[in-house]
């Protein structure tokens, strides 16, 4: 108690500076600083951006199949329009990968896609909260003669994870489909053609498909034709022995087919290289289907029907080719039936100089220099056994927001930019998906507070399941820390970051909220916790976990987000006093008597308040939003046309 009527006085002495601060005649003055007071926020909304999305995809095979290398990725959004990736990891041996992720709730769609072309979704919506998808590729091989009907969904390709180094080599330009997202009923020879197209969702992705009965005598062993690009859907004369040069990623193989008696096996992730003739060898503009019989390849246009080239054969070839095309292809057939094949021309790549091509002999096997399982291609980190996959949050290489007001149980003046925190999280899991280490990489961008305030993280597992912390800044003797570097006395994990802003800018005052003071560069902390052993990411839960300020160094005085819950060691007695309105049996944390939070957090960098400004002033959505209950403007925080009054906003410099 003696420390309440303490941190009263403090109360007073930083409401006199906001006073003073406020009148400052080159500050703007909040138009209504005190209009959050008389909102009526619905009991249970706790100012959440984020939701939690479940995600389950499974491959079911017919047996044969080889997806011991698949690896699947999500992104916010199609990363060709800047959308970052989130999580990623293999699938177990029941062809499943599993994971949970928290993503802005304004999201209603994720791009999945996978390094086995042929399991790549794109844009997939997001159902409740999960995504759950089958692929279904034992469906698929037994397609029954002459069905035309099939889900196209899963035959959307992605080749860019699908092959060794091809990332330089890729050219999205190539190609851009306008056509509709509605499967064709008829391919390019008219209605006689029972090849079937396919768009994705985006329209921009093209597949085909060519049922089992087509394969036969008619057009032998395999696809017969394709198409040109340039978005002109043109046919051409059914051929036999078309080549294919082909790499696989299945098990890194690249051979080329040359034979109408080369057997597939039942195989995801083949991916075709159109070479590109001669002008004089194209019949029209653009790139083609390389034909063996009308190549002139030296020396390599012997290679026998029905064997494999050498990598020196495959020089030879592409000596003679002045460039090639590559498109991802995803072969479903049997040995002896042939089954579907669709090939993705949507995403595409040219390689000028075939010389300095990766070419990956036959047979041989992956690379894998830590032997984890995790091929190197697909392994995030090949020379470390331990580890496999990056999951971030909010994404890779961007940053989410954490902001407080710090005079709980006392209300603020919602300039929410008393501690200012972003941070970039990555969960490192090992080739089974589990949980091994995790970095948290953290930017104080401002204190705008009198006090000096600390910033620790709750995880929801066990302090002995931490076998080492590094990066913590602490200065003073705000939390006791266990060898370990967990703090001392919780049952959960506490990580106390720092304990006390002021210190990591070396400076007293506001910090970075004012615009007329002097502006400090962000601190930047990088935290690393590494964990004994492993465990399943859905023990760990989501970014941001549960992240508090503890205020003033006083260390009873935590600060959460609207409905997380306190750790061990805050005073329960501050619960229920000034504007506190927390009641542990409604599971109501952290909320004042209207729901108002201390605590919000966004899942952007976050354009904080001017100090002293009260949020709405300077997001104009704030209001409907909390008001509704996350439900109208739940993207109050962007900066969309009439949302923001810049003039409260701080200005940080470029
Ligand atoms: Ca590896
Ligand atoms: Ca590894
Ligand atoms: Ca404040
Ligand atoms: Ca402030």
């Amino acid at each position: 108690m003696k420390k309440l009527s303490g941190i009263s006085l403090s109360i007073l002495g930083l409401l006199m500076l906001s006073i003073i601060s406020c009148n400052r005649s080159d500050e703007p003055t909040p138009t209504s600083g005190s209009a959050l007071n008389n909102i009526n926020v619905p009991d249970g909304f706790t100012f959440n951006t984020t939701e939690d999305i479940q995600v389950q995809l499974q491959i079911v095979g017919d047996g044969s199949a080889k997806f011991e290398r698949a690896k699947f990725f999500i992104f916010l959004g199609d990363p060709d329009v800047s959308g970052v990736q989130i999580a990623s990891g293999g699938v177990n041996d029941n062809g499943i990968y599993q994971t949970i992720i928290s993503i802005p709730e304004i999201l209603d769609s994720l791009y999945i896609s996978s390094n086995i072309t042929g399991m790549s979704l794109g844009m997939v919506a997001i159902e409740g909260n999960t995504i759950n998808h089958q692929f279904n590729f034992s469906s698929k091989a037994l397609l029954p003669t002459g069905s035309r009907s099939f889900d196209f969904t899963d035959i959307i390709s992605d080749f860019e994870n699908g092959l060794d180094d091809w990332a330089p080599y890729r050219d999205v330009s190539i190609f851009t489909s306008s056509e509709s997202n509605t499967p064709l009923s008829a391919g390019p020879m008219g209605s006689t053609d029972s090849f079937i197209w396919g768009f994705d969702t985006k329209g921009g992705i093209r597949s085909f498909l060519a049922p089992a009965k087509f394969t036969g005598d008619m057009y032998g062993q395999y696809i017969a034709y394709h198409y040109y690009l340039g978005n002109t859907v043109a046919a051409r004369p059914v051929q036999n022995n078309i080549a294919d040069i082909r790499i696989t990623d299945g098990t890194n193989v690249l051979a080329i087919d040359l034979s109408s008696t080369f057997q597939h096996e039942v195989n995801a992730g083949w991916q075709t290289i159109y070479c590109k003739l001669d002008e004089t060898e194209t019949s029209g503009s653009g790139w083609r289907i390389g034909s063996m019989s009308t190549w002139t390849t030296g020396s390599g246009s012997s290679t026998t029907p029905g064997t494999y080239a050498s990598t020196t054969q495959i020089i030879q070839i592409l000596q003679n080719v002045t460039g090639i095309l590559i498109a991802p292809e995803y072969q479903n057939g049997y040995y002896s039936s042939n089954g579907p094949e669709f090939i993705c021309l949507g995403k595409v790549g040219v390689v000028a100089d075939v010389t300095t091509f990766p070419i990956i002999q036959q047979g041989q096997t992956m690379d894998d220099n830590d032997e984890d399982g995790v091929p190197n291609s697909t392994d995030d980190y090949p020379d470390d056994a331990n580890k496999a996959y990056n999951n971030f949050s909010p994404g890779e290489g961007v940053y989410a927001t954490l902001a407080y007001e710090d005079l709980w149980p006392q209300k603020g003046d919602y300039d929410f930019n008393d501690l200012v925190i972003d941070y970039n999280y990555n969960v490192i899991t090992n080739a089974s998906n589990k949980v091994v280490d995790v970095v948290g990489d953290f930017i104080v961008k401002a204190s705008g507070a009198g006090f000096l305030n600390g910033f620790a993280v709750e995880l929801p597992v066990s302090p002995s399941t931490i076998s080492s912390i590094t990066g913590q800044v602490l200065s003073g003797s705000t939390f006791t820390l266990a060898s370990n570097g967990t703090e001392a006395g919780q049952t959960n994990s506490v990580i106390p970051l720092f304990d006390d802003a002021h210190t990591l800018f070396n400076t007293t005052g506001f910090i970075n909220t004012v615009p007329s003071h002097a502006y400090y560069n962000p601190v930047s902390i990088n935290l690393q916790i590494s964990f004994n052993g492993s465990f399943d990411i859905s023990a760990l839960g989501t970014a941001p976990y549960n992240p508090f300020i503890v205020a003033n160094q006083l260390r009873e005085f935590e600060v959460h987000l609207a409905g997380m819950q306190n750790t061990n060691l805050v005073d329960l007695n501050l619960f229920g006093t000034g504007d506190d309105d927390s009641n542990t049996g409604q599971l109501k944390y952290y909320q004042t008597i209207n729901n108002l939070p201390w605590a919000i957090h966004l899942p952007v960098n976050f354009d904080y308040p001017i100090e002293s400004n009260s949020i709405e002033t300077a997001y104009l959505k704030f209001v409907e939003w909390a008001e509704s209950g996350g439900s109208q403007s739940p993207n109050w925080y962007m900066d969309e046309a009439g949302y923001r009054n810049s003039n409260y906003i701080y200005p940080t410099p470029d």
